[in-house]
């Protein structure tokens, strides 16, 4: 074409695409109003009156395997409703932090990854460390800081992980520097000759850090196997969402950092499965990262101590009827018939089982002894041997001041 010839609409115009699983596309706007000294919100508009969205058919998971995630799912909230319990009879050191609303999108995600690979759960994604072999007297040793808790009673909340035999990261508070760890976790395999999934989660508050384009351009531009679950339910505290960021879907930050996005709905597990499954599978074969927005709604305050004042009544109203477990319930018993009546009743009895188990463990085991409080918090030269996870590193001896024993172990300097 001639210089001078003047260019089309249509020649200047890029398109992209965001592929969306939902079944419903919830939409509102929020007014802020203040009451007294307090702020809240009502809901300006938006038809709160739609029927819940049926439960969208995986294309990958078995029966047996939907039954499983549903298992996860249960646990999750019982897990929830016994810690909120235990907080109110005093015996939880510090906060709690419930996951209620989010256990499809927590569960379905971790399901999705492979023994050998990793995980980085954030403060809602108990559901997620259930299904990485925490068990529920872990995690709830652990908020009653119990000298068997995962961090031996040193840490009252959830910065615990385990990265020698689960794979999981402990999260990091300071929202979004999980992304990049989680990125360099894949770096690390790759180094090691493997490209491995790896997933971490970050909310809709937290997806505004620095920190979190500088990890995703880098597993990006490296093509990383991070899989980023974008936990958008709607609040960053007392924030709401659309206070936050203006691009409609959050999914469309992928495109900036050039890789795929995708939305699901975080209520049905069937559907963040299928999208996880489809960006680890992604991760496995070296294409690089994606970005999952995963949508619901928060269902309780911030932790346990927020009320949730600021959250007009008819939102909550609206999302429970988008209840991940109930709705999936329905699917596995009416719908499919993947479960008889008695069958789900047996599932519910023996998740409760294990729950009073597991609580009446937790609740009668020791506090830590005052003797053991510094120990384990500093590595001492030479405490422990550092070993590659899953070969010996590809790295030239002596490089960043490292030495290699005869098994291949590095000693850290
Ligand atoms: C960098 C950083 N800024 C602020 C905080 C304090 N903070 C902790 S959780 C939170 C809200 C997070 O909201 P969101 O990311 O939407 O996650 P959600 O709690 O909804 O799961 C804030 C502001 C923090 N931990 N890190
Ligand atoms: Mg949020």
């Amino acid at each position: 074409m001639a210089n001078s010839e003047p260019r089309t609409v249509a020649e200047d115009t890029r398109s992209y695409t965001i592929l969306d699983y939902r079944l419903e596309k919830p939409s509102f706007t929020l007014r802020q109003v203040r009451v007294g000294d307090e702020t809240r919100y009502e809901v300006e508009s938006g038809d709160l009156s739609r029927p819940a969205p049926p439960i969208r058919d995986s294309k990958y998971l078995s029966k047996q395997q939907v039954i499983e995630i549903y298992r996860w799912m249960l646990l999750n909230r019982r897990m929830e409703t016994a810690l909120e319990n235990l907080y109110k009879q005093g015996k939880v050191v510090g906060g709690v932090y419930f996951g209620l609303g989010q256990e499809g999108c927590s569960c379905g995600s971790a399901y999705a990854l492979r023994k050998d690979e990793w995980l980085g759960p954030m403060i809602r994604n108990q559901g997620a460390l259930l299904v990485r072999g925490f068990s529920p007297a872990d995690i709830m040793m652990q908020y009653m800081a119990k000298s068997g808790s995962p961090t031996r009673g040193r840490d009252a909340s959830s910065h615990f992980g385990d990265i020698k035999d689960r794979n999981v990261v402990s999260p990091i508070s300071t929202l979004g520097d999980l992304i990049p760890v989680l990125a360099g976790v894949a770096l690390g395999a790759r180094l090691q000759g493997k490209n491995i999934a790896v997933m971490t989660y970050i909310g809709d508050g937290g997806q505004s850090t620095g920190v979190t384009y500088e990890g995703l351009n880098f597993a990006a531009v490296q093509k990383l196997g991070l899989v980023l679950m974008v936990e958008n339910n709607l609040w960053g505290y007392s924030t709401p969402a659309d206070m936050q960021f203006c691009v409609k879907d959050l999914a469309e930050r992928a495109i900036a950092y050039g890789m795929p996005g995708v939305i699901v709905d975080g209520t049905d597990a069937c559907q963040v499965y299928d999208a996880c499954h489809e960006a680890c599978e992604r991760a496995r074969r070296g294409e690089g990262p994606t970005l999952i927005e995963a949508k619901m709604m928060r269902m309780k305050g911030h932790a346990i101590h927020d009320a949730a004042e600021y959250v007009p009544k008819p939102l909550f109203e609206y999302w429970k009827k988008r209840d991940p477990i109930a709705r999936l319930e329905d699917y596995l018993v009416n719908k499919k018939k993947w479960l008889s009546g008695d069958e789900n009743h047996a599932l519910i009895a023996d998740v409760e089982r294990q729950l009073e188990a597991d609580r009446d463990l937790a609740v009668n085991s020791p506090m830590p002894e005052p003797k053991s409080a510094a120990g384990g918090v500093y590595c001492d030269e030479g405490c422990h041997e550092i070993r590659p996870k899953y070969a010996v590193p590809k790295v030239r001896r002596g490089v960043s001041g490292s030495s290699r024993t005869s098994e291949g172990a590095v000693h850290l300097k």
